[in-house]
């Protein structure tokens, strides 16, 4: 038995699956984009959460073909859904740090969007923190030769772990996501609540797009209007869900 060879397997089955996440513009109530979010359905196990296998990939160095997996099934989703649906939103995906290390990983990137027959605008990658800790000026001229492709940039979990504003400085983010931890503590804690409200205003200030995570209130939301946060992703509108649902609520059938 060996968790390792069962996820490689795993992705050569398409036991992987995507559930999408919609994130929504506060004030019209439309879904402004999605963020993929992967999935194992396990033939024995059942649905395996990413926090208990994707720890497991990094161990067995599987990061990297997990994420050009997500990119590739990102890429044909979206040409599917402009052939079928004719209609689509942009989608966020999350890299892991060991890809901005990869020599030839732009070249991927470039040849699975081109592929696909899709706009790089209509991708945005999601990075945390401790992707650039000792890598900054690699992982600087990978973000800057991403966006001159077309791709957003977004910097995940803002504010957990090794969290520095200095990286605000340093590189050029299309937008900040909040961690959920500020938001799902705002309510009962005044720290918290002043830590999301300078962050929003921070983002303002530099004309970085801000999006809160973790809303799963109305009441959160009410407060997040009130500081002008005016994109949200959370559970009050939508927990990830499988491909199908998406569409649904993309068409606003539910
Ligand atoms: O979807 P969920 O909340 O269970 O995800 C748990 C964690 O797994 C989150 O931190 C999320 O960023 C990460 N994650 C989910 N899907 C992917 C993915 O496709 N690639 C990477 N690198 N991380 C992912
Ligand atoms: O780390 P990252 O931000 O990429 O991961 C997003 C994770 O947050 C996913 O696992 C997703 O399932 C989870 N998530 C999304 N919305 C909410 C929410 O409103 N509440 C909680 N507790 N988790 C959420
Ligand atoms: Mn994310
Ligand atoms: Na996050």
């Amino acid at each position: 038995f060996s968790l390792g060879r069962d996820l490689i397997k795993a992705l050569e089955n398409n036991e992987m699956v995507l559930y999408y996440q919609p994130r929504v513009d506060t004030n019209t109530g439309k879904i402004m984009s999605a963020e993929a979010l992967i999935r194992w359905e396990h033939p024995e196990w059942g649905l395996v959460s990413p926090a208990e296998f994707l720890p497991l990939a990094e161990e067995n160095g599987l990061m990297i073909q997990i994420d050009d997996w997500v990119l590739k099934e990102v890429c044909n989703q979206m040409k599917k859904w402009k052939e079928e649906i004719l209609w689509t939103v942009p989608i966020s995906i999350n890299i892991s740090a060991a890809h901005f290390l990869k020599q030839d990983w732009l070249d991927t990137i470039e040849e699975t969007i081109q592929e696909a027959g899709i706009s790089p605008c209509d991708l945005e990658f999601e990075i945390t923190e401790s992707s650039f800790l000792n890598n900054e000026e690699i992982v600087k001229n990978t973000i800057y030769s991403l966006r001159e492709m077309g791709i957003n940039i977004s910097l995940d979990d803002f504010g957990k772990g090794y969290s520095s504003l200095s990286s605000l400085a340093q590189f050029p983010f299309d937008v900040i996501k909040i961690d959920k931890s500020f938001i799902q503590n705002m309510l009962i804690s005044k720290q918290n609540f002043f830590i999301a409200k300078s962050i929003i205003h921070l983002a303002k200030d530099l004309h970085i797009k801000v999006v809160a995570e973790g809303v799963e209130t109305l009441e959160h939301l009410k407060v997040l209007r009130n500081e002008e946060c005016y994109q949200i992703q959370g559970y009050l509108f939508s927990r990830p869900v499988p491909v199908k649902e998406f569409e649904l609520l993309l068409q606003k059938k539910i």
